[in-house]
């Protein structure tokens, strides 16, 4: 998305005047989740805006090392806020137990890439066409001259590298390069975020893709792959949901496969399950009909159910997508 001129004065009045602003980011937050809300909350410091994150989840273990993440919080310290600015979602509802703080505010900025939903918020400067919400940003923050900190360009570079597989998905766009490249050249730390995102695991987190795999089912001529993980499973391997992270990948990865799940119950009675699709698989029109949501080619959705009968709704309805293309 092009940020004009007018856009991003846009965004510039809505900061005027304002005495605090409230940051937010959805449920479960990942690289550009985070990376976004707290490139925001820099560049407002930087403005000299009193603001503060919330988030309704701490931050995974492998988004630790985010410039200021041990600021995010789900209460806010102060009671009111001029200006709530939420990154990386569509519905409010994603916001979780931080949503309300949101209502309160007088004015809403909505930064976001996912495909319009409920499409809060009385600035929106949204395109579902491009990777990531910290690309959206990276541009604003340019066109606004504002001061593009290290730390800055480290949370931003982030939301890009994460969102696009370190520029391994199909979307990853020429100026998702291109903007990275102006990142790196403000001190956007990709060695850091390698290391960190990619390349530290706890041993929990293995185990449990190991037994993911050794009881991973395939179906369709091989061409559908899924793995259920119980709760008994967490259990054993010591292992939280976000440990889970890449797990679905990797069964998307054998050459057959088109389409991939993982079903999970990191807490008794809670069923999360994420899907992943090859390029013209759309699985986010499966997700929604089981009120979730996502990306054409990667999406999620979750269960009140028995894991087992969450398994059967899923494979029957993954099924369909296969059959329609
Ligand atoms: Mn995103």
């Amino acid at each position: 998305m092009k940020i004009t001129k007018e856009l991003a004065l846009a965004f510039r009045k809505e900061l005027e005047n304002v005495s605090s602003v409230i940051i937010g980011t959805h449920l479960n937050p990942d690289g550009d989740a985070l990376g976004s809300a707290l490139a925001v909350s820099l560049f407002l410091d930087g403005l000299g805006i009193p603001n503060e994150v919330l988030c309704h989840h701490n931050a995974p273990a492998n988004l630790k090392f985010l410039p200021n993440v041990a600021g995010v919080r789900q209460k806010p310290k102060q009671d009111k806020h001029d200006l709530g600015i939420v990154v990386d979602l569509d519905a409010l509802d994603r916001l979780g137990q931080t949503e309300p703080y949101f209502h309160e505010c007088k004015r809403m900025v909505v930064v976001d890439h996912h495909l319009p939903h409920e499409s809060p918020g009385d600035l929106r400067i949204v395109d579902s066409s491009e990777p990531a919400t910290s690309l959206i940003l990276s541009r604003l923050l340019l066109e606004l001259g504002a001061n593009i900190t290290p730390d800055i360009a480290t949370c931003l570079l982030t939301g890009i590298v994460t969102d696009t597989g370190s520029f391994r998905f199909r979307n990853t766009t020429p100026d998702a390069l291109s903007i990275s490249a102006i990142l790196l050249e403000h001190g956007g730390d990709i060695n850091l975020i390698s290391e960190e995102v990619f390349q530290s695991k706890p041993l929990s987190s293995v185990r449990l893709l190991g037994h993911a795999l050794e009881t991973m089912r395939l179906d369709c001529d091989r061409r559908l792959a899924w793995s259920s993980l119980s709760n008994h499973d967490f259990v054993v391997a010591d292992a939280l949901d976000e440990d889970t992270e890449g797990v679905v990948n990797e069964m998307l990865f054998i050459t057959s496969v088109q389409i991939a799940a993982l079903i999970r119950e990191p807490e008794p009675g809670k069923i999360r399950c994420s899907f992943r699709s090859r390029s013209k698989y759309d699985v986010a029109v499966a997700a929604r009909d089981f009120g979730g949501g996502g990306h054409k080619n990667a999406a999620g959705c979750t269960f009140d159910l028995p894991l087992k009968e969450a398994e059967e709704l899923v494979v029957r309805r993954l099924k369909l997508c296969l059959e329609s293309c």
